[in-house]
């Protein structure tokens, strides 16, 4: 009986991503009152399995239904991106795009929630952000190249944005099977 109850206590037991199409991925996400409210750290913590579930560079609280302003950052080296930084998983909250720089560059990016296809994207290479901690901390933090594309690719999801939205002509979109 506690292992039903814990599991139907969780959020997104199964680590369920929601596909395109699903309304729920083009709502802009709500701002997090409070980040000690359980409602929040269960989710928190399903980000995190459903992330590494996946094997996700990132996940966004609205791809498990949830719509939030919180996403994780959870860099690590891949075939597309071998010099990728390793970096622990990053849970940000309300998180905000503070300063970017004028250059712009195109990379790969895939996303949970459009299987079998990648595109070429261009993000601002290097960003100045601010986000709150799991313990509702305010951070500070700069970062370049992979991680500031997965900030930008990770803040679009909390303003119903997708990467395919972003791609800038037909070639750029391609099949990923
Ligand atoms: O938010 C998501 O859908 C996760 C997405 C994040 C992301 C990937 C690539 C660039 C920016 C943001 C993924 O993790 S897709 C799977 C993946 O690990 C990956 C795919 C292409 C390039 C690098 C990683
Ligand atoms: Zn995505």
């Amino acid at each position: 009986m506690g292992v039903i109850f814990n599991r139907m206590s969780m959020i997104n037991p199964d680590n369920e991503i929601a596909q395109v199409g699903n309304p729920i991925l083009r709502q802009p996400a709500q701002l997090v009152t409070d980040v000690t409210e359980a409602k929040i750290q269960q989710l928190i913590d399903s980000l995190l399995s459903t992330a590494m579930n996946a094997n996700g560079v990132g996940i966004a609280a609205p791809q498990v239904s949830q719509s939030y302003r919180i996403f994780i950052v959870c860099s690590h080296p891949n075939p597309r991106y071998p010099d990728a930084p390793l970096m622990e998983p990053t849970v940000m909250i309300n998180p905000r795009l503070l300063s970017h720089s004028e250059e712009t560059v195109k990379g790969w990016e895939g996303c949970l929630s459009v299987p079998g296809v990648r595109g070429l994207v261009p993000r601002y290479r290097a960003i100045a952000v601010e986000y709150l901690d799991r313990q509702g901390k305010l951070n500070y933090q700069e970062f370049t190249d992979f991680v500031a594309r997965i900030f930008q690719h990770e803040l679009d999801h909390l303003n119903g944005i997708l990467f395919i939205d972003r791609v800038e002509k037909e070639e750029d979109l391609v099949d990923n099977n």
